[in-house]
């Protein structure tokens, strides 16, 4: 009661400008705006995730080699993403700004393609790899800079269009896109 008296007795002595009462009303407002925005938007896959569909996606900012970047996948609880629509391709290929590591390989058989869940690639049917001129199309093996050839799958290379599917070197470093 004492503290109710006494701040009635501050409003009453010091009454608040009714601009600044505006003011602090406004900035509540728009943190509560804010923060349903981001229960919407941000909140169901969690800090660092992006929703598309029902999946999430997360965009590495460190570089790792592949089965680094594999492995650190399902320590997030994930796995490098499986990509198996145009829909999907477009939304990651949106976020990217470097090569990033997907979920395909032929590590154990050359050119049989698998995804990270042990699919066939000819399961899913659904292919971006990069059409170049002559021997620039993927996926190649290219054999100059690895002799044990190019066995991961990255989304863009060095050399840009990050919207297409590029085959590379397992021990190179890149970013990385896990999903889940
Ligand atoms: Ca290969």
């Amino acid at each position: 009661w004492s503290r109710c008296i006494l701040i009635s007795i501050l409003f009453q002595t010091r009454p608040y400008p009714l601009v600044l009462i505006l003011e602090t009303e406004k900035k509540y407002r728009n943190n509560i705006e804010e923060y349903f925005r981001c229960t919407e938007k941000c909140g169901r896959c969690g800090e660092g995730w992006r929703p598309f569909g029902v999946k999430c996606y997360f965009f590495s900012t460190d570089f790792l080699n592949w089965t680094n970047s594999r492995d650190r996948c399902v320590e997030k609880g994930g796995h490098l993403a499986i990509i198996t629509s145009q829909a999907e391709q477009t939304f990651v290929t949106m976020h990217l700004r470097g090569p990033h590591w997907f979920g395909l390989n032929d590590l154990e058989t050359e050119g049989k393609w698998m995804w990270v869940n042990n699919q066939p690639l000819t399961d899913t049917g659904v292919t971006f790899w990069n059409k170049g001129k002559d021997g620039a199309s993927q996926p190649n093996n290219r054999k100059d800079e690895d002799p044990s050839g190019e066995n991961c799958a990255s989304l863009g290379n060095e050399n840009g269009d990050f919207t297409k599917w590029f085959d590379g070197s397992c021990s190179k470093t890149r970013q990385y896109l896990c999903e889940m």
